[in-house]
C-alpha cells in the first residue's frame, strides 16, 4: 500500500451558538475545500431526516413537548445513528464538515438543568472530531440576526447559559474563532486550520474516545 491509499478524511466540527453562522460557514468551507482538491462532505446535526430526526423536528420547530432525558437521548441516538456512515467517508479519504455535535448536546441540554456529566455519557465512545472550531459572539449580537427566535432554545437566557456550558466544555485543542469578523474573514481563518487538520490527521487512526 502507498501512504496515499492509507489516507483518511479529516473529521472538523463546527459549534457554536444558534445563528453564529456556522452553516453559512460550513457550506462555504465544504465548498472552498472540494475546490483546492480534497473530498470534502458537509454533514449536520440534528439530521433531521431519519426517523429519530423527525422526533427531534417535531421538538424544536413545531412546539411538540418531549421529556428533557429523553429528547437528549434522541439527540445523542441520532449521533450514533450516523457513526458508521461517517467512518466510512472518513476511511474512504473524505473530509467531514460537520455542523454541530455532541457538544451541543451537552450544552443544551445542561442548560435546561440536567447534570452536565449525565448528558456526556451517552456520547461517551463516539468519533472524536479532529478540529473543533468553535463560532463565537456576544448573544446581543446574534440575537439581532434573522430568524433568531423561531425554534425552542432561541432565547436571550438558555443561549446566555448555552454559551457558558460551551466554554465548560471546551479542550484545549478547540480554536476559537471571533464570528463578530466579516464571512469571508472567518472563512479564510476556517479554510487555514481545516487545511492544516487535514494534513496532520492524513495518516492517523481515527479516534472512537470521544469523553473516554
Ligand atoms: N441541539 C443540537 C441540541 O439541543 N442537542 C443536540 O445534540 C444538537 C446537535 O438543536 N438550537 C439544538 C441546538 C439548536 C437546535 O440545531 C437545532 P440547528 O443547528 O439550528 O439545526
Ligand atoms: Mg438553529
Amino acid at each position: 500500500h502507498s501512504a496515499e491509499s492509507r489516507s483518511r478524511g479529516a473529521f472538523i466540527l463546527l459549534e457554536g451558538c444558534d445563528r453564529t453562522g456556522k452553516s453559512t460557514q460550513a457550506a462555504k468551507l465544504v465548498e472552498r475545500l472540494q475546490t483546492l482538491g480534497h473530498s470534502t462532505k458537509l454533514w449536520k446535526f440534528p439530521d433531521r431526516t431519519t426517523r429519530i430526526g423527525q422526533m427531534i423536528d417535531g421538538y424544536l420547530a413545531k412546539g411538540e413537548d418531549l421529556n428533557d432525558h429523553a429528547v437528549h437521548l434522541l439527540f445523542s441516538a441520532n449521533r450514533w445513528e450516523a457513526v458508521e456512515a461517517m467512518e466510512k467517508h472518513l476511511s474512504a479519504g473524505t473530509t467531514l464538515v460537520v455542523d454541530r455535535y455532541a457538544y451541543s448536546g451537552v450544552a443544551f441540554s445542561a442548560a435546561k438543568g440536567l447534570d452536565l456529566e449525565w448528558c456526556k455519557h451517552p456520547d461517551r465512545g463516539l468519533l472524536r472530531p479532529d478540529l473543533t472550531l468553535f463560532l463565537d459572539m456576544p448573544i446581543e449580537e446574534s440575537m439581532k440576526r434573522g430568524g433568531f427566535g423561531e425554534e425552542r432554545y432561541e432565547k436571550l437566557t438558555i443561549q446566555t447559559k448555552v454559551r457558558e456550558l460551551f466554554l465548560q466544555l471546551r479542550e484545549p485543542t478547540w480554536v476559537m474563532v471571533d464570528a463578530t469578523q466579516s464571512i469571508e474573514s472567518i472563512h479564510k481563518e476556517l479554510v487555514h486550520q481545516s487545511e492544516k487538520a487535514i494534513t496532520r490527521v492524513r495518516d492517523q487512526p481515527l479516534q472512537h474516545d470521544l469523553w473516554l
